[in-house]
């Protein structure tokens, strides 16, 4: 061991939603298994963590929710470190990117870059709206996909196809919130170069670390082979951290610029309030015998391994990443976990539907966790691990262990006799398991290690059924009493096994077995617990799962399906009804969209829709239904009825919702994304054709 303390970062989420198994099993868990581990250990650890409060998704939710950023980050920031506490991440400090000491420490690490010259400028032109002053982020830019033609695609994707796109890509490009078409105008910003760095970084990932997992090796060494670029690391918005140079107004530090230098100001900020315990920031950042290890998932590994060291050298006084353990992603049953489809599980519900269940979850994840591939969470397995492991083996061994202790020998630890070759067999078994499980875990195998752990309990469980004390107790209450010693030193030692995975039964299990505190290195003792010990009060570590609390979920899940489905069908017209019309307005399009005037007779809410409004309208002829994507800007739709309004009457018809609609209602757009219905300024026989 070259090294005096470890350094563990895991990513910052961004504060834009709660956190859901997904973060827990690709991130969280393993990073607090291993800071569990090598505090144990009795080594030095730090372990950080917070929420990253800028960039462009806590915006979007902004205007989503119809909040201030301010009130969204403040929201979640404080349901993410609330989760995160529950299901027992022990974090050392858990902070935040709007902070006023991160604020101050990324805003003077980008002023020393820029001091000693280490970026570049450079002007481009970026999609602008000229009526709101603003140029875009490729999510705010919509338009036709080049790929698929499909409306509605965004800048960066079209969500459709899968295309990966550029805003420049898209046909008729338009500010996806207020629909204003766009313009090109010239802007500068600032550049890391990470082209000047292609050659040291070659030599550090691809050369000195061949040890990193296969999936970011391989990821580090595809973007190095293709070539890098020089990267912004400056954007026009005006939310984040200013740009600490004169002329720069309106810009702000690029959020994956300021977040990574969040894991140095949050080890400051708890370093300056606790200098007693944890020292000077400093020595987690700039002493080569510190180790600093970076938990991330797949998505981030070119920023951890590629930009932020990038950042770091340039910079020159600090350490750079020893390895940096990412895993693939987590499926919710076999679909993609989305936040915006809904398509998770929370942990905040989680918790409501299982409560004292933390390690349940854990156990879980780490079970399948995602290290090699993307992997897949099911309800089944869950009840499956919980009931026929955690319950039937781990639960069960120590049950019997500490009933049985309570039956024959009033909950006192036995004294241990003479040891047949079958005792020693077991012993040796269950101390053969620490020298594996340190490998594994200091090697970032969480899964197999914690497999590991449950074979001890294994182990436990198959020496009593073959040993059956129960029996023995008729005629022999020495033996009796040495396998009941031997089970209980092994209940022990699960204890400390499972620290790291499954902290609240870990702490249980002490309470029952009335032992002291733990070290990692008393495992594969024999002597945990003397002879004559008083234990605690048995209870059950683990509780079997029901059919019907998976059904609940299952069904939840159902239910959220349907809902997007239906959403699906919602997005599809209402993308194709404005861009449709936006796409090309040349006179000869025009002359066929035939728009007519007409009277709402009636204006509903469509059911399980939150923005379908259904209208029925005489137009003149035998009325007609059309559906319209307006009912967020029309809480009470009664307002409309008896008003006259403009709609085209020869769209072609389209079911949704199990509704017919037989055009489009014509609306304008504010600029605060509120929709307004159009209409005549004097009464208009009912079908009379506009043009
Ligand atoms: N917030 C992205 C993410 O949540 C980003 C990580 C920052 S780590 C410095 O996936
Ligand atoms: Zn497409």
């Amino acid at each position: 061991m070259s090294y005096k303390r470890t350094l563990i970062t895991s990513a910052l989420p961004y504060a834009n939603g709660p956190v859901h198994i997904g973060h827990l099993a690709g991130v969280y868990v393993p990073a607090d298994i291993y800071a569990r581990y090598l505090r144990l250990r009795g080594q030095e650890v730090l372990f950080v963590g917070g929420s990253d409060e800028h960039g462009v998704p806590v915006t979007i939710r902004a205007r989503k929710e119809g909040i201030t950023v301010q009130e969204v980050v403040d929201r979640y920031h404080t349901l993410i470190r609330d989760s995160f506490k529950e299901f027992g991440i022990s974090f050392d400090v858990y902070s935040r990117t709007t902070s006023p000491t991160h604020h101050k420490f990324a805003s003077d690490f980008f002023r020393r870059l820029y001091d000693t010259g280490k970026f570049i400028e450079q002007t481009t032109e970026q999609f602008y709206d000229p009526e709101t002053g603003e140029f875009l982020t490729d999510r705010n830019i919509r338009g036709e996909c080049p790929r698929c033609h499909s409306l509605g695609a965004y800048g960066d994707q079209c969500e459709k196809c899968g295309s990966a796109l550029s805003p420049d890509e898209l046909i008729n490009p338009y500010n996806a919130i207020n629909g204003n078409p766009l313009q090109k105008k010239a802007t500068s910003h600032w550049y890391l170069p990470l082209d000047q760095y292609q050659s040291w970084l070659e030599e550090w990932i691809l050369k000195d670390h061949t040890e990193w997992r296969s999936n970011v090796y391989g990821q580090c060494k595809s973007w190095l082979d293709g070539g890098l670029k020089p990267r912004a690391v400056t954007r026009d918005l005006d939310w984040g951290i200013p740009v600490p140079v004169e002329g720069a107004e309106g810009k702000v530090l690029y959020v994956w610029f300021d977040a990574p230098i969040g894991y140095i100001s949050n080890t400051k900020e708890l370093c300056d309030a606790h200098p007693d315990k944890y020292g000077q920031w400093e020595t987690w950042w700039k002493d080569q015998d510190t180790r600093l290890i970076h938990f991330i998932g797949k998505d981030n590994i070119v920023f951890h391994c590629i930009v932020f060291p990038t950042m770091l050298k340039a910079e020159g006084s600090y350490i750079l990443p020893d390895n940096v353990p990412a895993n693939e992603f987590l499926n919710l049953e076999g679909d993609k976990i989305s936040t915006s489809r809904n398509w998770a599980v929370w942990l905040h519900e989680y918790l409501q539907d299982f409560p004292g269940k933390q390690d349940v979850l854990r156990y879980v994840l780490t079970a399948n966790a995602p290290e090699t591939k993307d992997n897949d969470f099911t309800w089944a397995d869950f009840q499956a691990r919980n009931n026929n492991e955690l319950v039937a083996i781990y639960g069960n061994f120590v049950n019997r262990a500490l009933v049985l202790t309570a039956k024959y020998f009033a909950n006192h630890v036995p004294a241990r006799g003479t040891l047949t070759d079958y005792d020693r067999e077991t012993i040796g078994d269950i101390q053969a398991v620490r020298t594996r499980i340190e490998s594994l875990l200091d090697t970032f195998h969480f899964r197999e290690a914690q497999k590991e752990a449950m074979n001890m309990a294994r182990v436990g469980n198959k020496y009593l059924a073959d040993t059956e004390p129960w029996k023995t107790a008729k005629t022999d209450m020495e033996r009796t009493g040495t396998v009941l010693n031997i089970a209980l030193q092994i209940a022990a030692n699960l204890r400390i096994v499972f620290e790291p995975f499954l902290p609240f039964s870990s702490s249980k299990l002490g309470e029952m077995l009335q032992a002291g505190p733990t070290e990692w290195n008393q495992l594969g003792s024999m002597d945990l617990l003397p002879e004559g010990h008083a234990l605690g009060q048995v209870s059950l570590l683990f509780e079997k799962i029901e059919d019907s609390a998976i059904e609940e979920q299952k069904a939840r899940l159902e239910h959220i399906k349907a809902e997007n489905e239906a959403k699906a069908k919602e997005e599809e017209l209402l993308n194709w009804q404005p861009a449709a019309v936006k796409a090309d307005t040349t006179i000869d399009v025009f002359d066929k969209v035939d728009i007519r005037v007409g009277t709402v007779l009636d204006c509903q809410p469509v059911k399980k829709s939150d923005r379908l409004l259904c209208f029925r309208i005489d137009d003149g002829k035998d009325g007609r239904t059309i559906l319209s994507g307006i009912a967020q800007s029309y809480p009470d739709p009664s307002v409309l009825i008896g008003k006259q309004v403009l709609f085209i009457a020869n769209f072609p018809p389209r079911k949704m919702m199990g509704i017919e609609s037989q055009g489009m209602i014509l609306s304008a757009v504010n600029a605060d994304g509120r929709l307004t219905v159009t209409t005549v300024t004097a009464p208009v026989k009912n079908g009379a054709q506009v043009g």
